[in-house]
C-alpha cells in the first residue's frame, strides 16, 4: 500500500470533444509531486484515469486498502473530482484536493469532502502533509503551511501561506514512469501521425491579464536553468523517440537572454526537434523568431484575445493589437505557423469591438484560430469585477465557472453570429486573396452568410441575459 495515491480526475474516453481532437498529454503537475515525495521517501502511486475509467478507479478505491489519495482539480474536471471524492470518503481514503481550482473554492470542496485543499505548489506541502499525517491521532497538520481543512465545528481553518520553491533546479524531472507515457505519445502518433510530449521550462507568468488564474504560481517567475531543460529534452528524445514536443509554458519566449542560452545549447549538441510553444506577441521580435525556427518550433500560439485595443487595455493585456498582427506575419516569413485565441463576450464589448476583432483576424490571417465566450475563473481580477451578477444555474459541484451566467451579457445566441460571421469573414479574405474570383459561388455564398449573420447579430443585440 503505498502512502499515497495520485490521480488527475481527469477521462479522456468521457470527453466527446478531446475525443476527437485527440492530443492528451501527461499531467506534469501530479508528476512532479510524485517524483519530489518519492525522492523524499514516500511510497508514491499514480492512477492515471486519462487513459482509463470512472468505473475503474472506483473499484480501484474500494477494493484497495485505503490510505491518502491526491487529486488534482481545475475548472473542467470539478464534477468528476466532487465524485471521485465522494467515493474515496465512502472506502476510507484520507482526501486531498490541490491545483488550480480547490484554492479558489477551498470551502466548497472541504464542504464536499476533501480533508485537506493545498493551495499553489504541492511539492513541500504535501511532504509536511504526508509526515504529520503518519501519526493520525496528533494535530500536527494545523502546523502544515497552505492547507485549509474543516475544524470539528466544520468551519474552516487555514493555515500560514506556503512560500514558492526557490530553486526549480533542486528539484527532479516529473515522474514520468509512474504512468505509461508511451501511450501518450502513440494516441498522438496514430491519430496526427507524430508522437508528442510535454515539458516545461519555467513556473509562472508575471503578466496580469485579468481573466487568467494566477491561483498556483502567483505573479512569480521562476525559470529552470537552460542546460538542465536540454538535459530534460535530450533524455525525453531518447527515451521516448517522439516526434515532436509541446513546451506547456505559459509564456515560453518570455526571458529572452534564457532562449539565447537554451537555443545555443540545443546548437551546442546537435538537437532539434519540431514543437509547439504559446507566447505573447509583446516578448516575440526577429531575432526571437529566429531562434524558434531554428529550433523547430512549428506553430506558435499567440493569445490575441480580442482586436479592439479599448478591450485588450480594459483586460490588462499589454498588449497592442499591431504586435499581434506583426508577429503573425513575421512568424510566417519564416515558415513557423501561427494560431489565435479570441475570446468574445468581455465586459464592455459592443458591436464596434466584434467587428475590430473581424478585421484584425482577417488581417492577420493566422494558419488557426480558437474562440472562446469569456468566463470569469473564480480568484481573477475579472471575477471579482462581476461576481454581483453571476448567477449559479446548476449545483456547484455537478457545474464550472464556464456554465456561469453573467446577468447583462448578451445570449449565447448573439455570439454564435459574432463567431459565425468571424469565421465567414475570414474565409472570404482568404478566398478572395488567394484566388481572387469574386463572383464564384464560394464567395457569393460567403457573402450572403456573412449577410445574414450580420442580420443575426443586430437583431439579437437587445437579448440580453437576465
Ligand atoms: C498545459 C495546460 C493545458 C493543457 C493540458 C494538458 C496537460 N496535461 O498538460 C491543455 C491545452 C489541454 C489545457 C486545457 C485546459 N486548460 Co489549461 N493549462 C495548461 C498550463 C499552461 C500548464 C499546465 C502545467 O503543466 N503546469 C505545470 C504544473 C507543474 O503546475 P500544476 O499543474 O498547477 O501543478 C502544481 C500545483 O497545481 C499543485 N498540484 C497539482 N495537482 C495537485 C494535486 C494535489 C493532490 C496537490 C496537493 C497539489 C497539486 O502542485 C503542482 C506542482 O507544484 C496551465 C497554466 C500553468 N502554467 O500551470 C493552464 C491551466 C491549468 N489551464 C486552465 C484552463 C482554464 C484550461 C481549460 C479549461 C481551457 C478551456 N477553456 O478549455 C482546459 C481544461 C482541460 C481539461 N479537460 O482539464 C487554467 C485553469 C484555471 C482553473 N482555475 O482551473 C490554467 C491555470 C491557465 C490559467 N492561468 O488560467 N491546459
Ligand atoms: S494570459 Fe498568458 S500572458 Fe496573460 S497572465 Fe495569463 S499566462 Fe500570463
Amino acid at each position: 500500500m503505498p502512502d499515497l495515491l495520485l490521480t488527475p480526475g481527469y477521462f479522456l474516453y468521457e470527453d466527446p470533444k478531446e475525443r476527437q481532437i485527440m492530443k492528451p498529454y501527461a499531467p506534469l503537475g501530479i508528476l512532479y509531486l510524485c517524483s519530489h515525495l518519492r525522492q523524499k521517501g514516500f511510497g508514491v502511486d499514480v492512477f492515471d484515469t486519462t487513459f482509463s475509467s470512472r468505473d475503474l478507479l472506483f473499484k480501484h478505491l474500494r477494493t484497495e486498502k485505503p490510505s491518502i489519495l491526491g487529486i488534482y482539480a481545475n475548472l473542467m474536471t470539478r464534477p468528476n473530482v466532487v465524485e471521485i471524492l465522494g467515493v474515496a470518503r465512502e472506502a476510507g481514503w484520507t482526501t486531498i484536493v490541490g491545483g488550480p481550482e480547490p484554492g479558489a473554492y477551498a470551502l466548497e470542496y472541504l464542504q464536499s469532502g476533501a480533508d485537506f485543499v493545498v493551495f499553489g505548489e504541492g511539492e513541500i506541502t504535501m511532504e509536511e502533509l504526508l509526515l504529520a499525517l503518519r501519526d493520525r491521532s496528533s494535530n500536527a497538520f494545523t502546523k502544515v503551511a497552505g492547507v485549509a481543512y474543516l475544524d470539528d465545528n466544520g468551519m474552516m481553518q487555514q493555515t500560514a501561506p506556503r512560500g514558492q520553491i526557490a530553486d526549480l533546479d533542486q528539484q527532479p524531472w516529473p515522474a514520468r514512469d509512474a504512468i505509461d507515457i508511451r501511450r501518450y505519445v502513440q494516441t498522438w502518433r496514430d491519430h496526427h501521425g507524430k508522437g508528442s510530449i510535454n515539458f516545461i521550462t519555467a513556473r509562472g507568468c508575471p503578466y496580469k491579464c485579468n481573466w487568467c488564474s494566477h491561483q498556483v504560481f502567483g505573479q512569480s517567475h521562476r525559470r529552470r536553468n537552460p542546460h538542465m531543460v536540454v538535459d530534460e529534452v535530450e533524455w525525453l528524445l531518447k527515451e521516448y523517440t517522439p516526434e515532436m514536443v509541446w513546451i506547456s509554458d505559459d509564456v515560453f519566449t518570455i526571458h529572452h537572454g534564457w532562449l539565447r542560452d537554451y537555443a545555443s545549447e540545443m546548437r551546442r549538441r546537435g538537437l532539434r526537434v519540431p514543437f509547439e510553444c504559446i507566447s505573447r506577441a509583446d516578448r516575440l521580435n526577429a531575432e526571437m523568431l529566429d531562434l524558434l525556427a531554428e529550433l523547430g518550433c512549428f506553430r506558435i500560439w499567440i493569445g490575441s484575445e480580442s482586436g479592439s485595443q479599448r478591450l485588450l487595455d480594459a483586460m490588462d493585456r499589454g498588449v497592442k493589437v499591431e504586435q499581434v498582427q506583426k508577429a503573425v506575419a513575421m512568424s510566417r516569413e519564416r515558415g513557423i505557423e501561427s494560431g489565435m485565441f479570441l475570446m468574445w463576450g468581455y465586459e464592455g464589448e459592443d458591436l464596434e469591438d466584434i467587428e475590430a476583432t473581424i478585421k484584425h483576424v482577417s488581417k492577420s490571417k493566422p494558419d488557426i484560430f480558437f474562440t472562446t465566450v469569456s468566463y470569469p475563473i473564480k480568484g481573477t481580477p475579472y471575477y471579482n469585477r462581476i461576481s454581483d451578477r453571476l448567477i449559479q444555474l446548476q449545483p456547484w459541484g455537478k457545474s464550472s465557472d464556464r456554465e456561469l451566467k453573467i446577468k447583462g451579457r448578451h445570449t449565447q445566441k448573439y455570439y454564435s453570429y459574432a463567431d459565425k460571421l468571424l469565421r465567414d469573414e475570414v474565409a472570404l479574405a482568404r478566398l478572395t486573396e488567394d484566388s481572387p474570383q469574386t463572383g464564384s459561388a464560394t464567395v457569393a455564398e460567403l457573402q450572403e452568410s456573412i449577410r445574414a449573420s450580420r442580420a443575426g447579430l443586430l437583431s439579437s443585440y437587445t437579448e440580453i441575459e437576465t
